[in-house]
């Protein structure tokens, strides 16, 4: 019998890859406007939403922008980034994906998902698994992307649950900081000296274990 009554998932970067696309997408922006980019600086636009990621970037770059410049350019990288996943398919799951969402299941536990992402749903219709989750959180009712509580916090209202009942599963820094400022414990899906505040660090789902957290 399990501790915990629901395991709230991240999307990209713990179910498929899209952060590939992500940074695919941003890095043809930030090559156009003249913002240094790479794998490392990447990191930090993981699970940060599509202004605040615009911003960062716009940091780098060596002029200031408009608002109205701004919109322009994040409706570019969304463009870019919807002709991306418009070509994924089931064989785009993330190994162990799909084992572990049947294993809490059968563990008798619900499944939520707290992506930032305003294009959640497509992904999860790309991929086949939206019956998978017994709630998905819309980004476009989240005011504060992660670092911040919010997303995770409104997964376990949804769920009917107090946070301490979910386990959180995430990939990037700011999304474990999120998980844990829910009051919640986290397991974080890549390098445990990225990921230094996860409760529980695995390489992928293929290592999720739900008996051992
Ligand atoms: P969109 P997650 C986040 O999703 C991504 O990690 C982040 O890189 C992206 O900027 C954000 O979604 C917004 O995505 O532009 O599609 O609304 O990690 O919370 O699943
Ligand atoms: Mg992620």
């Amino acid at each position: 019998m399990s501790k915990y009554k629901a395991v709230i998932f991240d999307l990209d970067g713990v179910i498929t890859d899209t952060a590939h696309y992500h940074y695919l997408a941003w890095k043809r922006l930030a090559d156009a406007v003249g913002a240094s980019f790479d794998e490392e600086f990447n990191e930090q636009l993981k699970g940060v939403d599509r202004m605040g990621s615009l911003e960062l970037i716009l940091a780098r770059a060596p002029r200031g922008f408009s608002e109205e410049e701004k919109l322009a350019l994040a409706d570019a990288k969304n463009r870019h980034y919807q002709e991306l996943i418009a070509t994924m398919t089931p064989g785009d799951l993330l190994p162990g994906a799909l084992d572990a969402l049947d294993a809490v299941r059968a563990a008798g536990l619900k499944t939520g998902l707290a992506s930032v992402s305003k294009n959640a749903f497509t992904v999860l219709d790309r991929l086949g698994i939206r019956e998978r989750f017994d709630t998905v959180v819309d980004a476009a009712t989240i005011r504060n992307s992660k670092p911040h509580p919010e997303i995770f916090l409104t997964a376990a209202v949804q769920l009917g649950l107090e946070p301490q009942d979910c386990l959180g599963v995430e990939d990037a820094v700011a999304g474990v900081a999120s998980i844990k400022d829910a009051g919640m414990v986290a397991v974080g899906v890549g390098r445990p000296e990225v990921l230094t505040r996860a409760d529980h660090v695995i390489p992928s789902l293929s290592a999720f274990r739900l008996e051992d957290y």
